[in-house]
């Protein structure tokens, strides 16, 4: 199958689906509520349509789908961590998953051993040709927001009637995805102006919330008491950096120091000699500045503390030995000698 032949066909994917006997509805690595939840509603029609599936979740849960999907299904749906009888089914079916890399090496051989054409695709993600390769049926739109969105329109396709915990699960899984609503689209909009009146608003968002450790809390309070800051001028435009350290929890505070106020914040932690430090920075700052957290800081800063760094533009972080005010020291210089301008400190 070829990328060009992506377009949904809701009737076709469920026929095929239906000439299954037994299916297993697999999720992606540390599945999150939109593979997850997609995969439990999906199983329901299918339970409706006399498919008998299976969930799978091989490389576990996240703690957030894990707590979600128990508030609205209590025990009622039963999801597999271990695959070890998975080949008893017939077919398979991805569910919020673009590459077969998302799924653990001992899967993926299966996969490529036993699945070749009994393989389905339901995802919003752009596929890997990797996977259509494999496929039987697939259901792709990489203009959705989410998979939760195809699974609702596929319900409505099919004529399978959701209940209010198969709609309040599709609903999180969309809000999750959409990062309540952040990035969306008309699509979203119309089906939740669908499902409004079923669904307790409220009660779906409050399940978002998790209550953060008082370790956690106080890590990102002391970070905030300890931070020396620094402003400078970059390009015509004021910015403030805050550097801090705490004994855990650095990422946390790093975050938290950003959403006080600070465009960059490096936070360093670390006990018994062994150093962690974080960086976080606004969109606007790596614009400005054109420096990249993980290639341009963390990544020299690993090899200064005898460890390893890297990662992402807007959030990066740093390994090795020391102590964590050294290390900050260091993150500083690396900082100072890229941003090429004077840093002056706020006292
Ligand atoms: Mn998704």
């Amino acid at each position: 199958m070829k990328r060009e032949e992506l377009r949904l066909d809701f009737g076709a994917f469920i026929r095929e689906l239906m000439r299954v006997k037994s299916i297993g509805l697999v999720c992606h690595h540390n599945a999150d509520p939109d593979s997850l939840l997609s995969a439990c509603v999906l199983k329901r029609i299918l339970d409706s349509l006399k498919v008998k599936a299976t969930i799978y979740a091989p490389a576990d849960i996240s703690e957030l789908a894990r707590k979600i999907m128990e508030e609205l299904y209590d025990s009622e749906v039963n999801v597999l961590t271990d695959i070890k009888n998975i080949e008893e089914n017939n077919a398979l079916c991805l569910v919020d998953v673009s590459t077969l890399d998302q799924l653990s090496k001992e899967l993926k051989d299966i996969i490529l051993r036993k699945y070749r054409s009994k393989l389905f695709v339901i995802d919003h993600h752009t596929p890997h040709p990797d996977i259509l390769k494999l496929v039987r049926a697939i259901l792709i739109d990489p203009g959705a927001c989410a998979t939760g969105e195809l699974v609702y329109m596929l319900a409505k396709e099919v004529n399978v009637r959701l209940d209010k915990r198969d709609i309040e699960a599709l609903a999180v899984a969309i809000l999750y995805d959409t990062k309540r609503f952040v990035i969306a689209n008309r699509n979203v909009f119309k089906i939740m102006s669908e499902i409004f009146d079923m669904i307790d608003y409220n009660k779906l968002l409050s399940m978002f919330h998790k209550e953060m450790r008082i370790d956690e809390k106080i890590a990102r309070l002391k970070a905030a008491i300890r931070a020396r800051l620094f402003r400078t001028e970059i390009r015509g435009k004021e910015v403030v950096i805050a550097l801090s350290h705490v004994s855990s929890y650095e990422a946390s505070a790093a975050r938290a120091l950003l959403e006080l106020g600070a465009d960059l914040a490096i936070v360093s932690g670390g006990k018994k000699g062994v150093v962690r430090v974080c960086a976080r920075c606004t969109r606007n700052f790596a614009e400005l500045t054109n420096i990249h957290l993980g290639r341009d800081i963390m990544m020299k800063l690993g090899e200064e503390i005898s460890g390893s760094g890297g990662g992402h533009a807007l959030a990066a972080s740093a390994n090795g030995v020391g102590n964590p005010e050294e290390a900050l020291t260091k993150a500083l210089n690396i900082l100072k000698m890229r941003i090429g301008v004077k840093l002056k400190e706020i006292r």
